[in-house]
């Protein structure tokens, strides 16, 4: 099967002037998406630098004044591809599925004009103290390192910009509600919406940390901050955050990968469950990445840490269900015997196989973070490459390899041009495939046999070990094949963006219908009880330990700049 025959092409006059409702929807996702993948050359060209440095290279002294230090570097590689490349691709890859999902243009499309505006100005304002050197506190900025003002300005706004955009996705969702009474909210529309409403809930903790404490402390108006009270709202944040960037890609794995297979969607009611779970226990297990901080009593780690195998759950019905909805397309394509359906899966689509690649590169990154969920076993490998390792096969993998394979329609779908040479789609995937799985697996087996340091200068460390070498050339031979991968990504990009010959037919957005012709249960496209228990479970978990740490607060830490 061909690219081209992967998304399915409308018929020509008819579909064209569908396309044409959604002309502003394509202008906004394609500003979005280009945003994001300006970050993410960016992003990907420090890692580079990275790899070279933990083999002893150091590349910064040549590319000093623009970027002067590791650390520099480093916090750079985390701001542009964990936060910047994730959160514009995201909402700009929403404003296309819920709008093409619903089958109707945003209700107030200067609602999301608006947020993208303000997503933009707080990334330029970010990227002011990033270059000139006055935000070097890593992608997590803990207190007590201080960054310059306008970078915490700059992130607020672009978490703003995104609540905003969730707006005008939530007015649009109302609208076709009152337009279609008593039908079930499209999946692809659902699952995308209760991913942002997700992410507004859980972005209220850096909000209140950056409001609360860290903006007024970097503009001199308060003198100290209280670092494990800055700690425990941003991690409020951060788990939930690893969810914000998985959930679109199963969007795409539920919703879209099924078609482009050939198939249907193994069950339309557990896909629904498996987004509502997350709705439901995203946010109440942020303790775990403070299983080493001194001021949370073991109880509550403990609790954090039960919640964690909770929201490790519907991760585990996903591997079923999409291996399921797989299955359906290998078999519907002639696939016979116990594997003989995986050959026959549609393996020359490189947006179909980036996907499917990132699937099993997440089985991998899962594995991994259900280890570090266990107390003791976190104790050895927290602050370790292990995690480094652990995070690469999931946001770098999961949601970045799927944002590529998503990227392969709904570019040519945006622009009304052919894919350039899909073939190069192909290699860049399977780059980025086995690049990863060198990275990961060299600096797990560092962090968990050696305790070899995360955030670190290891090039430069005097405590060196000559045993790390032969994974830290294994982490480099990885580092080469991203290299390769992300040329692949842009020359294929830029090359259909230069593509003077524009397809016949508009492409359309895949939408997988489901296997199971049984209607989905009313309390699945419900919100209420969803909202109501992820709240009350929120204030379960954080309510007592909030409220002895704000009474106890002691913001009496001054900032530091260690670079
Ligand atoms: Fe994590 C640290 C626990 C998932 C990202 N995580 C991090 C950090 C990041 C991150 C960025 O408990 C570092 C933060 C920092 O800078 O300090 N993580 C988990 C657990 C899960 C998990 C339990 N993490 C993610 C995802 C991320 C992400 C997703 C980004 C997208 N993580 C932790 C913990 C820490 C942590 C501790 C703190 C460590 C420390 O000490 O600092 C779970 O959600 C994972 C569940 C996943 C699965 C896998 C399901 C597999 C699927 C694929 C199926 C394949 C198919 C292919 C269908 C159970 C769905 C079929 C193939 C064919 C050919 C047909």
């Amino acid at each position: 099967m061909s690219v081209q025959s992967i998304p399915q092409p409308a018929a020509g006059a008819d579909a064209h002037s569908s396309e044409a409702r959604f002309s502003l929807e394509n202008k906004l996702t394609g500003w979005h998406i280009g945003v994001a993948m300006a970050a993410l050359s960016i992003g990907v060209t420090l890692g580079i630098m990275q790899g070279f440095e933990h083999l002893g290279i150091d590349l910064y002294k040549y590319t000093a004044p623009a970027f002067k230090t590791y650390y520099q570097g480093l916090t750079i590689h985390g701001v542009l591809n964990a936060l910047v490349w994730t959160t514009f691709f995201i909402v700009g890859f929403f404003t296309t599925a819920i709008t093409r999902s619903l089958d109707r243009p945003l209700k107030y499309p200067w609602i999301n004009v608006l947020g993208f505006v303000l997503m933009f100005v707080g990334l330029l304002m970010a990227t002011y103290p990033l270059l000139a050197n006055l935000a070097t506190v890593l992608y997590t900025f803990y207190p007590p390192m201080q960054a310059h003002w306008t970078f915490y300005l700059g992130l607020t706004l672009v978490v703003v910009g995104s609540w905003v955009a969730g707006y005008g996705f939530y007015f649009t969702l109302h609208a076709w509600r009152k337009e279609n009474p008593g039908k079930r909210t499209p999946f692809i529309a659902l699952a995308s919406t209760i991913t942002m409403v997700m992410w507004q809930i859980a972005t209220l903790g850096v909000a209140v940390e950056i409001l609360t404490m860290l903006l007024p402390w970097s503009l001199g108006l308060i003198k100290g901050t209280d670092p494990l009270l800055a700690r425990t709202y941003f991690w409020y944040t951060g788990h939930p955050l690893v969810y914000f960037w998985l959930l679109p890609a199963y969007v795409a794995w539920y919703g879209m990968v099924p078609k482009q297979a050939g198939g249907k969607m193994f069950s339309d009611s557990l896909a629904r469950l498996v987004f509502w779970l997350f709705l439901l226990l995203s946010t109440p297990v942020g303790f775990h990445h403070q299983y080493t901080d001194p001021g949370i009593p073991q109880g509550w780690k403990f609790i954090h840490a039960l919640l964690t195998y909770g929201v490790a759950f519907p991760s585990l019905l996903t591997a079923f269900t999409v291996a399921a909805s797989l299955e359906i397309g290998g078999r519907a394509r002639g696939g016979k015997g116990w594997f003989g359906w995986i050959r026959k899966l549609p393996w020359d689509n490189p947006s179909y196989t980036a996907q499917n690649l990132a699937m099993i590169l997440f089985a991998f990154g899962g594995i991994s973070g259900i280890t570090n969920a266990s107390y003791n076993v976190n104790l050895a490998v927290h602050n370790t490459v292990w995690i480094p390792g652990h995070f690469h096969l999931t946001v770098g993998s999961a949601t970045t390899l799927t944002f590529f394979g998503i990227a392969y329609w709904l570019v040519p779908k945006l622009t009304g041009k052919q894919l350039y040479k899909p073939k190069l789609a192909l290699a860049q995937a399977w780059t980025w495939f086995f690049g990863m799985i060198f990275f990961g697996n060299g600096f797990h087996l560092l962090g968990l046999h050696y305790g070899v340091p995360r955030r670190t200068m290891l090039g430069a460390a005097v405590y060196r070990d000559p045993a790390w070498t032969p994974f830290l050339i294994e982490v480099f031979v990885g580092v080469l094949l991203l290299t390769t991968s992300a040329i692949l990504f842009y020359w294929v990009i830029i090359g259909t963006l230069a593509h003077k010959k524009r397809l016949e037919k508009p492409v359309e957005m895949p939408i997988a219908e489901a296997a199971d012709p049984t209607p989905v249960p009313a309390w699945l496209d419900t919100w209420k009880p969803w909202l109501y228990g992820a709240i009350a479970l929120i204030i379960i978990a954080y309510g007592p330990m909030l409220y002895t740490l704000i009474s106890e607060m002691q913001l009496t830490s001054p900032g530091f700049r260690v670079w």
